[in-house]
C-alpha cells in the first residue's frame, strides 16, 4: 500500500467509526429495529418489520410476543378436511399467520385427511403428540370425552350462526369446564367454532317427519350420542369415516347422512343422494386442539403467539364457512347432470323433530355425562342469557 492509500484507508476508518457512534446514540427519530423491537414486540427484524408489525396491528395483535426469541421449529397440523374445504384452508392460513408472526422461523405444515388415517386415529396421534396440532370434530371423541359430544344435540344452539359463534366463543361452559375434561385426555381445545348448519341427504326416503327415519340407515361420527339421536327418529345409525361415505352411500350400504352445505358438494354425497333436506337441525362444530404437553410446553413468547393467532382465526374462518356454504348451494342447485331435490323444512315440520329430540337430552343427561348433565346445563344457561 502507498502512503496515499494508507491516508485514503485510515480516513475511510476514522469516517466510518464516526458514523456509527452517531448512528448508536442517535436521536429520537433515528431509531434503529433493536430500539423498536423493544418498544413493540410484535416486531420481527430486518428491513420488513414494519410489515409484520402493521398486519398484526391490524389483525388486532396483541404485540405480546416477539420473533426475536423464537427457536426454529415445525408444527404439523393435522385436519379433518382435504385441500380446498373449510377445516384445511383454516389449516393453510394459520400457518401464513404464524409464519409472519415469527419472521419464517416457524413453519406449521397442514396435513389433509386421508394421508394420516382415519378421523380417530388422527385423535390418537394428537394425543401422542406425533402431531402437535389438529382441527377435530367432537363427534370423533365420543369413545373418550363423554361431555363433549353436547355438541350432537339437535336444536340446542340458536337457528343463527353469528349468534352460535358468539356463544362459542364466549361459553365458559365451552370454554373452561368442557376444556378441562379434553385435557384429561392430554388434548387441548383452544377455540370452537361451526363450519355451518347441518342438513340430511337420503335416498329413497325423502326426510320431511321423524317417521321418515324409521328403519332409515344413517351414517354417523363415532359418538354414541349421535347414534342415539338418530334411533329417537327411528333410524338405524351406523358409524363410519367419510373417508368410505361416498362408497356406501352410492352402493346403498346407508341410505343417508347429515353434513353442512359445502361439504356435502364438495366431497360429491348430493351426486349419489336424491334428496337434500334443509332441517337445520344442528350446527357443525370444529374445535382447534393442541397436544396439552406440547402446548404446555412451549415458552410464554411463542404460546401468546398460538393463542393470538387462534383468536383471530375465529372471524377468518366464520367468513369462510359463510362463503364456502354459499357458493355450494349453487353447485347442488346447478348439478343438472346429478339432480338433487331440496326439500326445506317449515318451522313446523322442524318442531316435530325439536320435541323428539328433547328427549335426548335427557339421555345426556342420565346416561351420558359423567358430572350429571352440569356442562350441558351451564350452557343452556348461557344460550338463553344471550338470547335474552
Ligand atoms: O362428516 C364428517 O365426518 C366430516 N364432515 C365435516 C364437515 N368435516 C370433517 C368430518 O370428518
Amino acid at each position: 500500500m502507498t502512503i496515499f492509500n494508507k491516508k485514503i484507508f485510515w480516513l475511510a476508518l476514522v469516517l466510518f467509526l464516526t458514523l456509527g457512534l452517531l448512528a448508536a446514540c442517535g436521536g429520537d427519530d433515528s431509531d434503529d429495529g433493536a430500539e423498536e423491537s423493544d418498544e413493540d414486540t410484535t416486531e420481527t427484524s430486518g428491513d420488513d418489520e414494519e410489515g409484520s408489525e402493521d398486519d398484526a396491528e391490524a389483525d388486532g395483535g396483541s404485540g405480546d410476543y416477539s420473533a426475536e426469541d423464537m427457536e426454529e421449529d415445525t408444527w404439523r397440523f393435522v385436519t379433518e378436511e382435504v385441500q380446498g374445504q373449510v377445516q384445511y384452508v383454516y389449516a393453510e392460513e394459520f400457518a401464513d399467520r404464524i409464519s409472519e408472526k415469527s419472521d419464517g422461523k416457524i413453519t406449521v405444515e397442514p396435513y389433509e385427511f386421508g394421508g394420516l388415517g382415519s378421523e380417530t386415529d388422527q385423535v390418537d396421534q394428537l394425543q401422542q403428540g406425533t402431531v402437535e396440532m389438529a382441527v377435530m370434530s367432537p363427534g370423533f371423541t365420543g369413545n373418550m370425552v363423554a361431555e363433549g359430544q353436547l355438541f350432537a344435540l339437535h336444536f340446542l344452539f340458536p337457528d343463527d350462526l353469528e349468534v352460535t359463534q358468539e356463544i362459542l366463543n364466549n361459553s365458559e361452559a365451552i370454554n373452561t369446564d368442557l376444556r378441562e375434561r379434553y385435557e384429561e385426555f392430554n388434548i387441548s381445545p383452544l377455540s370452537f367454532w361451526t363450519e355451518g348448519a347441518m342438513q340430511w341427504t337420503s335416498s329413497g326416503t325423502e326426510l320431511r317427519t321423524p317417521d321418515d327415519f324409521e328403519n332409515f340407515q344413517m351414517r354417523v361420527q363415532t359418538s354414541p350420542l349421535i347414534m342415539r339421536s338418530y334411533e329417537q327418529y327411528g333410524a338405524n345409525p351406523q358409524e363410519m369415516s367419510w373417508g368410505e361415505l361416498y362408497t356406501a352411500l352410492d352402493r346403498g350400504t346407508v341410505d343417508g347422512q347429515e353434513n353442512p352445505i359445502f361439504f356435502i358438494a364438495d366431497a360429491s354425497f348430493h351426486e349419489v343422494q336424491d334428496y337434500m333436506t334443509v332441517s337445520n337441525h344442528n350446527n357443525y362444530v370444529a374445535m382447534t386442539t393442541v397436544n396439552t404437553d406440547w402446548y404446555d410446553g412451549l415458552d410464554d413468547n411463542t404460546r401468546a403467539m398460538v393463542d393470538e393467532t387462534v383468536e383471530e382465526m375465529q372471524e377468518w374462518v366464520f367468513d369462510e364457512q359463510t362463503r364456502q356454504n354459499e357458493e355450494f348451494l349453487s353447485v347442488i342447485e346447478d348439478d343438472t347432470d346429478n339432480p338433487t331435490e331440496i326439500i326445506e323444512l317449515t318451522e313446523e315440520e322442524r318442531d316435530a323433530f325439536r320435541q323428539e329430540a328433547m328427549e335426548v337430552r335427557d339421555y345426556y343427561r342420565n346416561e351420558i355425562s359423567e358430572v350429571g348433565g352440569d356442562i350441558l346445563d351451564k350452557l343452556e344457561g348461557e344460550i338463553e342469557e344471550h338470547q335474552e
